[in-house]
């Protein structure tokens, strides 16, 4: 496969309702886009970096000057047997993950299509359908937080993640306790706080929480296993992994028992594959996170954990419950048993809604080789 033609675009989706985190609020969902094509066949790649570099460093525009500047030819000046290459292919560029994940994804999704293969076919999983879990931003107040809950369990979801803050983490996990006792329930931090909270999450312990997502630094693995030695409660690492060397010393110095893979975060499918694989032989379960994507990266998501480490339920939910029109056609739904369904068809497999994305558009560039 010989790339002819790589266009981004940057999109902006307005979220049905705000999504609050540690970190930040936000009302809508803003993004790159990348088109990869060769021989008449076009693959997509959605890109997890957001507008602030508040959840981990890359914005929407150092991806797109990465991408313009760096990616764009490496991934020109070669032509790859198979998409596990470009990963590789981009090694001299230092860090920028999502950035090259966003390009690296494309070219997978392409070789699917060439293939007429879904995506979960090359990547080495299975079919059928995948568990869904959700993640509830932080709420006005407890009230509504148990309510928001109440309605997600009541669709079916397998497991529910609330995000907690410092001021919002104790009340909040011990209202949703009360109420459902028996509810596959998580916390998340997003890197909110230090060593010298280990009391709060030595309380948490009592509300047997599937584990506790990202509490300390976001390049930390050293402090993570300093808490994790004084818990009960399953650490899991979200932003601390960026890489499978990340995943292995992690594992190395007991810093989590349990693995979120983003593709977006580790650099793409082949370093998911890398960080699931190092993860399986460590006895680490891993699940997949979500970076409230479109239709587009949600179904990269859905086919990356059709892998067999997946045994979690991960953070992709229904389309519905973040967008009144998704990119993709149908839109990702869920079962009431709380299931999603693995697409046949070739690469993601769902439909683009073209006019969608069109009137999404904000921005545009467009690169051929040669
Ligand atoms: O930490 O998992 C996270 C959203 C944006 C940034 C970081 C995170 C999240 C989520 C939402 O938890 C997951 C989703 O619904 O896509
Ligand atoms: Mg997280």
């Amino acid at each position: 496969m010989k790339l002819e033609r790589i266009e981004v675009r940057r999109l902006r989706l307005p979220l049905l309702h705000p999504f609050e985190t540690s970190f930040g609020r936000t009302t809508a969902k803003e993004f790159l886009l990348v088109a990869a094509s060769a021989d008449g066949v076009t693959g997509y790649g959605e890109c997890v970096a957001e507008v602030d570099p508040y959840y981990l460093p890359e914005t929407c525009d150092t991806a797109l000057h990465v991408l313009r500047d760096f990616l764009v030819p490496l991934a020109f000046a070669r032509a790859f047997d198979h998409p596990r290459e470009v990963w590789p292919a981009f090694a001299r560029v230092r860090g920028h993950e999502m950035a090259k994940a966003a390009l690296e994804m494309a070219a997978w999704e392409l070789a699917a299509r060439r293939e007429g293969r879904p995506l979960h076919a090359l990547l080495g999983g299975r079919g059928g359908e995948i568990a869904a879990g959700v993640s509830i931003g932080i709420q006005p107040d407890d009230t509504a937080l148990v309510d928001r809950v109440a309605v997600e369990a009541a669709a079916g979801y397998r497991r529910v993640k609330i995000k907690i803050k410092p001021g919002r983490d104790r009340a909040s996990v011990e209202a949703v306790r009360a109420q459902f006792p028996r509810l596959p329930l998580m916390a998340d931090a997003n890197s909110a706080y230090t060593l010298d909270d280990v009391a709060l999450f030595e309380e948490l312990d009592r509300f047997d929480l599937m584990m506790v997502e990202q509490p300390l630094g976001w390049d930390d693995v050293v402090d993570h296993a300093a808490l994790q030695r004084a818990i009960r409660t399953p650490v899991c690492l979200d932003e601390s992994i960026r890489s499978a060397d990340d995943a292995r010393h992690a594992a190395d110095l007991g810093a989590c028992r349990i693995v979120n893979i983003k593709p977006g975060r580790v650099g793409g499918f082949a370093a998911s594959l890398a960080v699931h694989d190092l993860c399986a032989a460590r006895g680490i379960p891993v699940w997949c996170g979500g970076m409230l994507e479109s239709g587009i990266g949600r179904l990269a998501n859905v086919h990356l954990q059709t892998l067999p480490g997946f045994t979690l339920p991960g953070d992709t939910s229904a389309s519905a419950r973040y967008f009144a029109e998704d990119l993709v056609d149908p839109p990702v739904t869920v079962s009431p048993q709380g299931a999603i369904a693995v697409p046949e068809r070739p690469g993601i497999g769902h439909d683009i809604v073209w006019p969608r994305v069109e009137r999404a558009t904000i921005a545009r560039e467009v690169f051929t080789a040669g």
